[in-house]
Formats: C-alpha cells, sequence, structure tokens
C-alpha cells in the first residue's frame, strides 16, 4: 500500500509574492479602488471567517449543513464511493469531512489559498483518516486550475460549498465552471453551494453582524495587504461596509477611510479621501434556474438541486 500523503504544492513563494504584489497595486490604484476577496484570508482571516460562520445572523453555513444532513442519502447515491474529492477554498477541510462516512473518497484533496491553515488541518485530518490519501495544495485557484499528475483524473467530484462562487463575478464563475469541467473526465462531476436571492435585510445583516466580526474580518485584509505589499495601511482609518446591490442582486463589501488616507507601498502610493472606498468582496446571489443553466452552458447537466425549506440556500450536484 501507498504512504498516505499530506503536502503543500505552492511553487515558489517568491513568485507568489510578486505576483500578489502587481494584483494589489493594480487594484490600488485604480479609479474605483478594489482588492480581490482572496486576500481576506491569511491565518487570521480564516479563523475570523470560520468564526462568522457561527453568528446568527450568517446563515450560508448552517443551512448548507443542514441541507447536506438531510439529504447524505441522495448525495451518497448522486456520487458514490471511492471518489476523489477535490476540496475548492477548503478552510479548516471541516465540510468535506461532514461528507466522509458517507462517501469515503478514495482520494481527498484540499485546496486553499491560506497556506499554514490547510496544513494545519489537513494535518490533523489525516491523523484521523489514516488510511486516506490527502493531498492538501496550498495555491489560489482563481486564475488557473492544474492539479499535479499525482491525482487521480477518474471521477473527480469538485466540491465548492458555501455559495463561495458567488465571490466571482456571474462572468467569473461561469468561466470557473468551464475550468473545472476541462479538469474532469467524462465521469467527474461538481457538488456546489449556492446562496439564494431573499430578502435585502436579511442578506445585509448577514454582512454587517452586531458583534463586528465580519467587519473584523473585512479590515484584517488591509493586514495581509501590508504583508504582501509592503504597504503601511492604518487599519484604524478604515470602517466596514457592507450593503445589498439589487440592481446587480450581490452583496457588496468595502473599506471606507473615516479621514483622509495616504498609503505608500514600495514603489506606489495612493491618497484616498475621507468616505472614500475599496471594494473588497461581491457575493452573488443565485436563482436555482439561472445558476442551473450555467451549469449546463459549462458542460455540466442532470443537475440535482436540495434546499431547504425556507429557500435560502441550494446544494446543486451536477455531471460532466
Ligand atoms: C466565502 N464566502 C462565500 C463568504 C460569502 O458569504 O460571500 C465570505 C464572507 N464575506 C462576508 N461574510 C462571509
Amino acid at each position: 500500500t501507498q504512504e498516505p500523503i499530506t503536502r503543500i504544492e505552492s511553487g515558489s513563494i517568491v513568485t507568489a509574492h510578486t505576483a500578489a504584489a502587481a494584483e494589489l497595486a493594480h487594484g490600488l490604484l485604480a479609479d474605483a479602488a478594489f482588492v480581490s476577496p482572496k486576500y481576506l484570508y491569511d491565518t487570521l482571516g480564516s479563523k475570523l471567517f470560520e468564526a462568522l460562520c457561527l453568528l446568527p445572523e450568517y446563515y450560508p453555513t448552517r443551512t448548507e449543513d443542514a441541507i447536506i444532513g438531510t439529504h447524505m442519502g441522495d448525495i451518497r447515491e448522486a456520487i458514490g464511493t471511492g471518489a476523489t474529492l477535490i476540496d475548492l477554498g477548503a478552510g479548516n477541510c471541516a465540510k468535506a469531512a461532514r461528507l466522509f462516512p458517507a462517501l469515503a473518497p478514495r482520494h481527498y484533496v484540499p485546496i486553499d489559498i491560506s497556506k499554514e491553515f490547510l496544513v494545519h488541518a489537513a494535518a490533523q485530518l489525516q491523523r484521523r483518516y489514516p488510511q486516506m490519501h490527502i493531498t492538501a495544495l496550498g495555491l489560489d485557484f482563481s486564475q488557473e486550475l492544474v492539479l499535479p499528475s499525482s491525482i487521480p483524473a477518474e471521477r473527480r467530484v469538485f466540491f465548492y460549498p458555501g455559495s463561495s462562487i458567488g465571490n466571482f463575478s456571474r462572468a467569473q464563475a461561469s468561466m470557473f465552471l468551464r475550468r473545472i469541467r476541462a479538469a474532469c473526465d467524462d465521469d467527474g462531476s461538481v457538488l456546489i453551494g449556492i446562496d439564494l436571492i431573499k430578502d435585502a435585510a436579511m442578506l445585509q445583516a448577514a454582512y454587517d453582524d452586531a458583534l463586528g466580526l465580519t467587519a473584523a474580518f473585512n479590515l484584517n485584509l488591509l493586514r495581509n495587504v501590508n504583508r504582501l505589499l509592503g504597504s503601511d495601511f492604518d487599519v484604524a482609518d478604515w470602517m466596514h461596509t457592507a450593503y445589498f446591490n439589487q440592481r446587480e442582486q450581490r452583496v457588496e463589501m468595502h473599506l471606507q477611510a473615516r479621514r483622509p488616507a495616504v498609503v505608500r507601498w514600495p514603489g506606489g502610493r495612493r491618497a484616498f479621501d475621507e468616505g472614500s472606498r475599496i471594494h473588497t468582496e461581491n457575493s452573488h446571489k443565485y436563482t436555482l434556474p439561472s445558476f442551473t443553466r450555467m451549469l449546463a452552458e459549462a458542460g455540466f447537466e442532470h443537475a440535482s438541486a436540495w434546499t431547504d425549506e425556507n429557500g435560502w440556500f441550494a446544494v446543486v450536484h451536477a455531471r460532466a
């Protein structure tokens, strides 16, 4: 028998940092300044996200959990056992681990940009499941999705829970689904969580909670940017804002300058007026028909969808 493995494949860290710095500088210098939401997830950011998932206001995590719990039998029937489970944005790996008793994947491949956090979670899981092949990949899959040749090509199931696909624009989401399709054989499939369109007040509360955890999660991005870009953001100059954009059917998170602020980094600077914003996240909400159509356009068919009784969230499985 082969040794189970846990490893990190992140390429050259120096290269990764240079690419991140260029991407960050580009966003900060844009007329409407922005930072990609992937920079929310350093080690502290991943922990803050883990914590905010427990908030009463943040319904997606527990609603998705309940749907998966209720429909585990159907999900097992759709996917079968012994597949290769590829967990996109695995974080603490807890969501995938809940599937293990039913799906008994032969190979588990958690992928996350937050490398240290991922390694820790994957190592813990390896201790719990010593027989399972676990390959933890610390990489940014938002731009390209190329898996090492050691990952079996057959029966790949791409697991993308939590409505993380909503953090892409609709065009990017569509491209991303096509990339997943290209990364699986004809026996592959996807299992994706989708946040459904609902009452604006409920959405607003979910992204601007009373305890201020989401605010800390958003503001921590500035510390991650300082680390990656060498910039000098002072977190105290900024505040969290979040609102539902009806026209785009998405929640937007921004960081808003409390006072005029000048930010410097090697090779660049930007002055922000009081009240000006940095756009840090979009969280697009879908209807089931529109998402199923997007899946079909990307080459995934035979979609099965499970929802909660309020119709807040959906878990969708579709085949290549
Ligand atoms: C990871 N992602 C699906 C979360 C969301 O709901 O868009 C990130 C998040 N942002 C604020 N709260 C949670």
